[in-house]
């Protein structure tokens, strides 16, 4: 919720620099929309793309192409009314913001994403403020109509709002959260060698999820436990026993045997059956 509210206010604080740079646009000068379009695109491409990195880590290229865009077309937004130079200038800084954003939140390690996203989001809204500074001091009349609303004071308050719904927000603790989760799902299955049997026979094991195969050997002659289809492969001395982890990706009926010569043909064969998730 108050993510949702945090967001908004990023976003509010975004278009109302976008509309005074458009309202305004007779008074404020060619050279000063520039910078803003420079700015803006490069701060919006720079947290955009952080933020998409973090969030999905796996679809780095799909995530570096968008934050390109969404600065890029940040930067053509506020230059346009300005001059050529504003657009072309807010074009290649919303790239390299976009760019550089996404190499930041994919390169940063998962403990300290937590503080580059709060960093990140403060650096943000205090540029804001400066450009709106920098908007304000460019405009020599305003209406008294709007003269309230154009306050610096009010648009303070808007980024102290944001900084408070947005100041506990754990990023950090949410992907903990996830990997923590993903460990407690580790499972592992005792598998238990005879001379030419194994127990059990029929394993069950869900699509890709870790499990850890444990074969205790209680026979007299050594046995081995091998997944032909994903080359793994345990092996144990008569009253020993070896573990090793494995995840199925792909659902189906895996054959389990042991290879020792003739043990297979004696019974040593066993079915892990691999359920969709
Ligand atoms: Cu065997």
């Amino acid at each position: 919720m108050k993510l949702i509210l945090a967001i908004s206010l990023f976003i509010m604080l975004f278009s109302w620099l976008i509309i005074v740079s458009y309202v305004y646009k007779q008074q404020i000068s060619k050279m000063v929309g520039m910078v803003i379009a420079m700015t803006l695109a490069m701060v919006v491409g720079l947290g955009v793309g952080s933020l998409a990195a973090m969030l999905f880590p796996s679809s780095f290229f799909e995530i570096t192409m968008l934050s390109m865009l969404i600065g890029g077309f940040v930067g053509v937004t506020v230059g346009f009314p300005y001059a050529i130079v504003a657009i072309l200038d807010g074009l290649i800084s919303g790239f390299m913001g976009g760019m550089m954003g996404t190499m930041l939140g994919a390169m940063i390690a998962l403990e300290n994403q937590n503080q580059l996203l709060h960093i990140i989001g403060l650096i943000c809204v205090g540029i804001f403020f400066l450009v709106y500074l920098l908007q304000l001091s460019e405009i020599k009349s305003i209406s008294t109509r709007v003269r309230l609303l154009m306050q610096p004071s009010l648009y303070f308050v808007l980024i102290c709002l944001f900084l408070y719904s947005f100041h506990d927000y754990s990023f950090e603790r949410s992907v903990k959260e996830e990997a923590h989760k993903v460990h407690e799902h580790v499972e592992e299955i005792v598998i238990h060698a005879d001379d030419y049997h194994f127990s059990p026979e029929k394993i069950e094991v869900s699509q890709n999820e870790e499990v850890t195969f444990t074969l205790v050997n209680d026979g007299l002659e050594e046995h081995d436990f091998e997944i032909k289809e994903l080359g793994y492969h345990l092996h144990a001395m008569p009253n020993d026993s070896n573990s090793q982890a494995v995840t199925f990706t792909k659902p189906g009926i895996y054959e389990v045997l042991c290879t020792l010569p003739g043990h297979k043909e004696a019974g040593m064969a066993a079915t892990v059956v691999v359920v969709e998730s």
